[in-house]
C-alpha cells in the first residue's frame, strides 16, 4: 500500500475561532475542516471552527476533546493508495445536550467574532415536511424549544437564541450555511428559522429576514460512518489508532454561493467554488450522485448486497444505474451538456466502485422520507410532464416500500423519522400490497399530488411490488423494466 502524509503546516494557536459548527459527524471531519485546514494553512485568518454535537454522540466529543481537537483523515483513493492528513482546524467542541455545553455553545455562537455558523445535521434536523418545506410547528422537539428557548434542543432553536443575544449586544448577525443535502438548502434553512422565529416573536423574524444571509449549497465528499472493522482496517493500513479518526475516498467538492455579509475565509484557495447560483450543481449532485445511492440502498439491499461497492460489481445493477442517470435524471438537467454529463455519471460509477470505503447499504437507507423527494420525485414529476419514462424510479419506489415491509417483518427498527407513520400504514395494509402501495403512495409530505393520482403510475409500483415481494430475481426485474419501457 502507497501511503502519502499530508501535513497542512498550520499553527492552531495562531488563529482565532471565526466559524461554530453544529453537526460535528464524520462528514464535516472530513469535509469542511478539511477544507478550513487549507485555507487557514495558506491565507490566514482568524477562521478556525468551533464544533459542537446537539444531543448525540456526547463521547466523540470528549475523545476530541481529549486529542487536543486534533484527528486524521484518511482518504481511500482505492485499495492500493492512501492520503493521511492531520487536521488541527477544529480549536473546540463543544455536546449541547449538556447545561455547561449548551451554555459555552451560545456564547461561542454569541460573540462577536463568530461570522459563520455551518450546519450538517442531517435532512431531519431542519424539522421541515420533506416536500413541503414548511416547519414541523407540532414536532416535539420543536415544541421544545418555543417552551424553553433557553435550552434548545435543535440547531434552529440555537441560531434563534445566539441572533438574539447578539441582536440586543448589537453585533452584527453572522451568516447561517447549511451544507446539508438538501434543495436549496440555504432557502430551506432560512424558511425554517424565520418559521420558528415568527412563533415566538414577530418583530425579530423581521429583523432576521432582513439582516441574516443564507447561503446555499452543495456539499460533496463519500464518508461513510466509521464501524469498529473500519478502525481495524485503518490501523493494519495506517498504523493510525485513534478513535476520531475518519475515512473517505480521495473526491471533494464544495460549491458555495458567495453571499457572506460579515465576511468568510478565503475557501477558494483550497479550491471552494465560490459561485453567484448553485442551484444546477445541486440538482445535478442530488439526482445522480444522491439519488442514484438510494437506488443501490434499496435494490441492492434487496439483491443481498451490504456495500455500495459489492452492489456495484453486480452487471445488472450497475447498468440499471446508467440507465437511471443518463435516461432519467439526464433530461431533467438542461444546464448541462449530454457529454458533460455522461463524464460524471462515469466518474460517478468509478466513485461507487471504491471498496475500501465500505459504505453500508443501510446506512444510505435511513431516512428515507426526507431524501427521496429531492433525489427522485421532483425528477419523477418533470418526466412526467414531458411524458417520459422513469421505470428506474418507479422500480426504486417500490423497492422502498419492499424494503420497509422486510423490515417490519424482520422486526429490524425503521431508520426514518416517519418511522411510527410508516410502520402503522405497514400493519394496516400487512394482507394488501395494493392498498399498502396506494396508502404510501397518498402520503403528502413525501409524493406530491401529480404522482399519488398518477393511477397507471400506482398500478406499475404496485405490479413491482407484488413481483419483488414474491422473490423475483431483482436483476430479471431490473432487465425487464427496460424491455417494458422500449416497447
Ligand atoms: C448518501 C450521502 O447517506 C446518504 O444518503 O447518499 O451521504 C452521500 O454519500 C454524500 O452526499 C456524498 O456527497
Amino acid at each position: 500500500m502507497k501511503i502519502k502524509y499530508i501535513d497542512s503546516d498550520l499553527n492552531p494557536d495562531q488563529h482565532e475561532i471565526g466559524i461554530v459548527h453544529i453537526g460535528l459527524g464524520a462528514f464535516h471531519r472530513a469535509h469542511q475542516a478539511v477544507y478550513l485546514e487549507k485555507t487557514l494553512a495558506q491565507h490566514g485568518g482568524d477562521w478556525m471552527i468551533a464544533s459542537a454535537n446537539i444531543r448525540s454522540n456526547y463521547s466523540l466529543v470528549e475523545q476530541l476533546q481529549q486529542a487536543k481537537h486534533r484527528y486524521h483523515v484518511v482518504e481511500y483513493a482505492d485499495t492500493k493508495t492512501v492520503a493521511i492528513r492531520e487536521i488541527k482546524a477544529i480549536k473546540t467542541a463543544y455536546f449541547s445536550g449538556s447545561n455547561d455545553g449548551c451554555a459555552g455553545l451560545l456564547a461561542q455562537m454569541s460573540s462577536e467574532s463568530t461570522k459563520i455558523v455551518t450546519l450538517t445535521v442531517t435532512e431531519k434536523g431542519y424539522y421541515l415536511s420533506p416536500l413541503s418545506g414548511a416547519l414541523l410547528t407540532d414536532n416535539a422537539n420543536i415544541q421544545h424549544d418555543l417552551q424553553n428557548p433557553a435550552q434548545p434542543k435543535t440547531a434552529l432553536g440555537l441560531i434563534l437564541v445566539a441572533l438574539k443575544q447578539r441582536r440586543s449586544q448589537g453585533f452584527e448577525p453572522f451568516t447561517v450555511l447549511s451544507c446539508d443535502n438538501m434543495p436549496h438548502n440555504g432557502e430551506r434553512t432560512r424558511g425554517a428559522v424565520i418559521a420558528l422565529a415568527q412563533m415566538q416573536d414577530i418583530e425579530f423574524a423581521d429583523w432576521i429576514e432582513k439582516t441574516v444571509a443564507f447561503p446555499n449549497s452543495m456539499v460533496d465528499r463519500i464518508v461513510p460512518a466509521v464501524s469498529e472493522q473500519d478502525l481495524i482496517m485503518i490501523q493494519a493500513d495506517t498504523g493510525i489508532s485513534e478513535p476520531t479518526v475518519v475515512k473517505c475516498e480521495q473526491f471533494s467538492q464544495w460549491v458555495v454561493e458567495d453571499h457572506f455579509p460579515a465576511g468568510r475565509p478565503q475557501w477558494e484557495s483550497a479550491g471552494v467554488q465560490m459561485v453567484d447560483n448553485v442551484s444546477s450543481y445541486e440538482m445535478m449532485k442530488l439526482r445522480m450522485l444522491n439519488g442514484s445511492h438510494s437506488l443501490l440502498a434499496y435494490l441492492g439491499y434487496i439483491a443481498g448486497y451490504q456495500t455500495v461497492a459489492q452492489a456495484m460489481q453486480d452487471r445488472d445493477i450497475r447498468a440499471f444505474l446508467e440507465h437511471y442517470m443518463m435516461q432519467e435524471v439526464a433530461p431533467t438537467l438542461p444546464y448541462f451538456s449530454q457529454s458533460e454529463l455522461a463524464t460524471y455519471c462515469q466518474q460517478l460509477l468509478a466513485r461507487f466502485d471504491n471498496d475500501s470505503l465500505q459504505h453500508q447499504l443501510q446506512q444510505i437507507a435511513m431516512d428515507g422520507s426526507q431524501k427521496l423527494p429531492q433525489r427522485w420525485l421532483s425528477g419523477l414529476i418533470e418526466l412526467q410532464n414531458k411524458s417520459l419514462p422513469a421505470p428506474a424510479i418507479e422500480l426504486g419506489i417500490a423497492g422502498w416500500i419492499v424494503f420497509l415491509s422486510q423490515a417490519k417483518e424482520k422486526k429490524q427498527k425503521i431508520n426514518d423519522p416517519l418511522e411510527v407513520a410508516l410502520l402503522e400504514l405497514l400493519h394496516r395494509h400487512s394482507s394488501s400490497s395494493k392498498g399498502l402501495v396506494s396508502a404510501m403512495l397518498q402520503r403528502h409530505d413525501i409524493f406530491p399530488t401529480s404522482l399519488s393520482t398518477n393511477h397507471p403510475l400506482i398500478q406499475r409500483v404496485l405490479n413491482l411490488v407484488d413481483r419483488l415481494s414474491a422473490g423475483e430475481n431483482i436483476q430479471r426485474v431490473m432487465r425487464t423494466a427496460f424491455q417494458n419501457k422500449d416497447k
